[in-house]
């Protein structure tokens, strides 16, 4: 049994489209997608905040709520929370420099807003988590815009955002690059760092995703460590990477086992998900996937954190000890290796 709660967000199960491609699959309605996620063993849903309410842009602050509401409703009918809400910042005309670090101020009003409205639909759900992923809060070019004042901007923006709910807590998602080239705030020390910048630190926190400390050459589990140590991981986004290249998202240990387990057994070893957080998982389908099969990365990620998991808790200390008090690494290496592939 495991001791975690697992979430998932519904852009995870996608029409396949990339860069260089258009979709391949039919969209599956959010309804129905809510439906299996409870079917495959998830326990909460995390969202965008257009995934609540597609016409956000349109709609009075009323109606956004209103909108909320019934999905709520769904979320309940079907026993699942809600984890977070995170403003999609990255997809409007209105953010092609970035939101809160647009050079153009009406963009910048357009960002709060945003924010601000995902607040009001987290209320809704019933979350008090607003995950901010800093999309194009970065330079294409890099004299394009003062990068210190862009620091200033976002730290700013975050305070509106504290200010204007005493109870929501923001996570920062932290990733290097794509879509932008370089980010302002690409590593969980980064987002640590504004945090202590804001006008309330105890309620301004990160989400490391796996894939993206990869894409920063580091290693996944040493930046949950870094996050837990500063008691600031309020959640995860576990998926593989192969390497340094586009974010491929992909299922949980299929790339790299040992740095899959290392993460679990991190998040064991410190007890995550005492205070409620949830193991979020942030896997997309492969393109080459059949619509009747576009739900196996996820039933295959929970699968493999759940064995991993296992695994870390029969972690033999008395041995890893007595490597260390020897320092024979390569016989802690072996047993490490051991433990992973024995079935
Ligand atoms: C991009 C991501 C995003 C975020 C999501 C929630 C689309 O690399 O990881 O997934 O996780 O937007 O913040
Ligand atoms: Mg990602
Ligand atoms: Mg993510």
């Amino acid at each position: 049994m495991s001791k975690f709660k697992f979430s998932v967000g519904p852009w995870n199960v996608h029409e396949g489209a990339d860069a260089f491609g258009p979709p391949v699959r039919e969209s599956i309605p959010l309804t129905e997608k809510i439906k299996k996620f409870k079917e495959i063993g998830f326990d909460a849903v995390q969202f965008h905040d257009d995934d609540v309410v597609p016409e956000m842009n349109d709609l009075s602050d009323a109606a956004i709520k209103q909108k909320a509401k019934e999905v709520k409703k769904v979320l309940k009918d079907n026993g699942l929370g809600a984890e977070f809400v995170a403003p999609r910042l990255w997809m409007d005309p209105r953010t092609i420099d970035g939101g809160f670090t647009s050079n153009d101020p009406k963009d910048r009003d357009f960002a709060q807003w945003r924010a601000l409205r995902s607040i009001d639909i987290a209320n809704e759900l019933g979350c008090n988590k607003l995950v901010l992923w800093l999309a194009r809060e970065g330079t294409l070019c890099y004299e394009s815009k003062d990068p210190v004042l862009s620091v200033n901007r976002i730290i700013e923006a975050i305070n509106k955002m504290l200010e204007y709910d005493k109870n929501i807590h923001v996570l920062i998602e932290t990733k290097p690059n794509e879509p932008i080239d370089r980010s302002f705030c690409p590593t969980i020390g980064h987002a640590i760092a504004l945090s202590n910048k804001t006008i309330d630190p105890d309620r301004v926190g990160a989400l490391l995703e796996s894939a993206h400390a990869i894409l920063a050459g580091l290693d996944p589990a040493n930046e949950i460590a870094f996050g837990l140590a500063n008691k600031k991981l309020w959640s995860v986004h576990l998926n593989d990477q192969n390497g340094i290249k586009y974010d491929q998202d992909k299922t949980f240990g299929v790339e790299n086992l040992r740095q899959a387990f290392n993460q679990i057994k991190v998040l064991v070893e410190n007890n995550y998900g005492k205070n409620g957080e949830y193991v979020g998982l942030d896997v997309k389908a492969m393109r080459t996937q059949k619509i009747e099969d576009s739900y196996r990365h996820l039933y295959n990620s929970l699968k493999i954190a759940k064995i991993l998991e296992d695994k870390a808790n029969k972690f033999d200390y008395t041995f890893q000890k007595k490597c260390v008090e020897e320092r024979n690494y390569e016989a802690l290496e072996m047993y490490v290796l051991d433990l992973i592939m024995k079935g």
